[in-house]
């Protein structure tokens, strides 16, 4: 069987996530090919993301355990586009993007960019790009203390070339998703900003090149949780759901059975949602997926076959724990959306 690719969890628009994507492109790593690309909902965020990154912000990249040098290893997660550009230079820099052999003093300006970027300007397009988000807040004035970021970076760059040392480094892959989005916010307010004509440029040259194309493109994985065999799956009424959190624990055993008539949960493995969904649930008005996570149970957990059919499915001898759900999304899924 082949080894387990690292999986890349991303959202399409996420100027974090671009530049990750950008990165691992530019060190030659293929999605579909070199990694799994999931695009994540960021409202509804699959369970596997929550159980791998505290953060959960994307993009998170978890490299799958070296069963080959440690079996007992576990997965490493990389949980922010810093880490996850790094590693992807470190395994290979073709383009010597960060600037390995230079004199340090390039390095330092990297690091300088990225950092004003990822602090004051993200900051203040926030606050631009998303007033409502911060009311109270004068969203005019953010642009304005955007733009006086924008000046200073349009100030070094010659027309036609890059922020530091005359080719691309990582800062200009970075920063431009970043920029771009600032843009976005207002193309014509931004484009008529005379004096940004070198940034103008370099944006430009970034938004028409075959880089950015390449990492909006596929191949993207459909939006919705993904199914794992390390959880159980319990179908739930939507209305039992929502009285079981304000109770603090769930205790139903299957549609119209408690778990004190029944003495357990039933329970699905990965694949027998469908089917159970298909027997019990099918005429049923609001039906959730829960996700659950066998070693967050505080009950027994015992794999018993059906009376009828002998199939075996999970059974929960005991309440369900809300901490041991990892999610409860809608079920069927609503059809996935064009990425935005
Ligand atoms: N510092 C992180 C920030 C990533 C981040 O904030 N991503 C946003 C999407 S653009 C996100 O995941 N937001 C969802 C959330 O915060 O729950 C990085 O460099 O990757």
């Amino acid at each position: 069987m082949a080894p387990p690719l690292p999986v890349l969890y991303s959202f399409r628009r996420c100027p974090y996530a671009i530049r990750a994507r950008l990165v691992l492109a530019a060190a030659g790593l293929e999605p579909g090919v070199d990694l799994e690309l999931r695009e994540v909902h960021l409202g509804r965020k699959p369970p596997e993301l929550l159980e791998a990154s505290s953060a959960a912000t994307v993009p998170a990249l978890v490299l799958p355990a070296d069963a080959g040098a440690d079996p007992q290893g576990s997965d490493r997660v990389l949980p922010d586009s810093l880490a996850v550009m790094a590693w992807a230079l470190e395994r290979h820099d073709p383009g010597d993007l960060r600037r390995t052999e230079a004199a340090a003093r390039e390095r330092a300006r990297i690091a300088a960019l990225i950092e004003e970027n990822d602090g004051a300007f993200k900051h203040h397009l926030d606050r631009f790009k998303y007033a409502h988000r911060h009311p109270g807040d004068d969203g005019e004035q953010h642009r304005r203390d955007a733009l006086a970021i924008l000046r200073g970076w349009s100030a070094s760059l010659e027309t036609g070339g890059w922020l530091v040392g005359g080719r691309p480094s990582l800062a200009d892959v970075a920063l431009l998703p970043f920029v771009r989005q600032f843009r976005l916010a207002d193309p014509e307010g931004f484009d008529r900003q005379e004096d940004l004509a070198p940034l103008q440029d370099w944006l430009q040259r970034f938004l028409q090149g075959a880089e950015l194309a390449a990492v909006m493109a596929g191949p993207w994985a459909p939006r919705r949780p993904w199914r794992s065999q390390q959880w159980i799956y319990h179908l739930a009424l939507a209305e039992e759901w929502q009285e079981a959190k304000a109770r603090g624990v769930y205790e139903r055993s299957t549609r119209g059975r408690s778990l004190q008539e029944v003495g357990f949960i039933h329970a699905s493995g990965s694949h027998q949602v469908e089917a159970t969904y298909g027997r019990f649930y099918a005429d049923a008005p609001e039906v959730l997926l829960l996700t659950i996570d066998p070693r967050r149970l505080g009950a027994p957990l015992r794999w018993e076959p059906a009376p009828e059919s002998g199939e075996c499915f999970p059974h929960i001898h005991g309440p369900l724990p809300l901490e041991a759900v990892l999610a409860a999304e809608p079920f069927p899924p609503p059809p996935a959306g064009a990425p935005c």
